[in-house]
């Protein structure tokens, strides 16, 4: 049997809850019948399930019940003549669902393949154990980097105690993040003044950027000059966390990160300021505290600078103008670009990874 065929469908699965399940993992789970041992000839996928939102059914609870929708001929398949493939360890513990490896252990499956261990201090290596207790086959680390890829927020947050930080911005081609502005706020220039980089096909991968994390990040500066929403609305997904710091205590309840207060995240505040303890690892160790897998930082250069000092971030995201020449601005962070980038609209599009 190709355990790895099957872990893919199962990672491919687990991508359909992509935007919903955080701070959960993105999982899928494939139910494949074994080709030997049956009445019915041939090995062939039974049912298939994914964990498609925070708070609901698990992707084995998803896979199961979507096989006991099938016709009753398949759901009499002797369930010890199958595998369970799942792109991470079930879990064991009783959370917003009860244990994913007791169920599968009633269901009678004979094996069970998962791509990695879950390293949530709840599960971590019980799952599996709980399954060869109960003298279940299991065969783990199938397509392991490629299951580690998927869930790089959940793993940073459960194994570095830190959300994952993503760091993003667009620059004229002479290395300017905006123009010269006065500091004209309060005013209802500094509304518009903006100036505007990215084009309507960058903006929606920037929307994606928020989409795909649980949090965005601006400086005050930035509040102050640009009054962004950072909301969700060129992509599909929830609106992010938002946080800035205000270490002078001079931002206005009227800047627009802190219209509509809902948050789209259960059980956490929809908006979080800094006042007193400003600095990265401190408010990284309180994001992770909250829960939060992931940080989208934005802005302004002030911000980023001191992230990059830190040393402490995994990937950066920057989107350069080439022809955008505007002689003088504020500069944009100094780091060293690289030669590689994709091309959207004729900008260029800068990926940097720690890892
Ligand atoms: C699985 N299958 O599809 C997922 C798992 O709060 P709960 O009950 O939803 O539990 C969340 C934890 O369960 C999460 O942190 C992770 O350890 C595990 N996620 N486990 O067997 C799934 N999403
Ligand atoms: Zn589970």
């Amino acid at each position: 049997m190709d355990y790895e065929k099957y872990i893919r469908r199962c990672i491919e699965l687990a991508r359909r809850g992509e935007y919903y399940v955080a701070p959960n993992p993105m999982v899928g789970a494939v139910l494949v019948r074994n080709g030997e041992g049956q009445k019915a000839k041939g090995e062939c996928i039974l049912a298939e399930g994914w964990h498609e939102r925070y708070g609901e059914g698990h992707a084995e609870v998803n896979c199961f019940r979507n096989f006991e929708n099938t016709e009753y001929r398949i759901q009499n398949t002797d369930l010890s003549q199958c595998t369970l493939f799942v792109s991470l360890e079930p879990c064991s513990h009783y959370g917003k669902t009860p244990p994913c490896a007791k169920l599968i252990t009633e269901k009678g499956v004979g094996r069970v393949v998962t791509g990695m261990l879950d390293p949530n201090p709840l599960v971590s290596g019980r799952g599996v154990q709980m399954l060869r207790d109960a003298g279940i086959e299991v065969i783990t680390g199938v397509c392991e980097q490629e299951c580690r890829e998927l869930n790089k927020r959940f793993l940073c947050l459960h194994e570095k105690k830190r959300p994952y930080v993503v760091l993003k911005w667009a620059q004229t081609g002479d290395g300017f993040i905006d123009g010269r502005r006065r500091d004209v706020r309060g005013t209802k220039e500094h509304l518009n003044g903006a100036l505007a980089i990215s084009t309507p096909n960058t903006k929606k991968l920037v929307h994606k950027m928020r989409a795909e994390n649980m949090a965005i990040m601006v400086g005050t500066h930035t509040v102050l000059m640009d009054n962004p929403r950072l909301r969700t609305t060129h992509w599909e997904g929830r609106n992010p966390i938002r946080i800035t710091v205000d270490r002078h205590g001079i931002l206005s309840m009227e800047s627009r990160i802190f219209d509509h207060t809902e948050s789209d995240y259960p059980g956490i505040e929809p908006v979080i300021v800094y006042r007193e303890r400003t600095d990265w690892p401190f408010i990284l160790q309180d994001l992770a505290k909250r829960g939060i897998d992931s940080v989208l930082v934005e802005g302004g250069t002030t911000l980023i600078e001191h992230i990059l000092e830190t040393g402490i971030w995994d990937e950066i995201h920057v989107e350069v103008a080439p022809e955008l020449i505007i002689g003088d601005g504020v500069a944009a962070p100094a780091i060293a670009l690289g030669e590689d980038y994709e091309c959207i609209d004729g900008h260029r599009l800068y990926t940097l990874r720690k890892d």
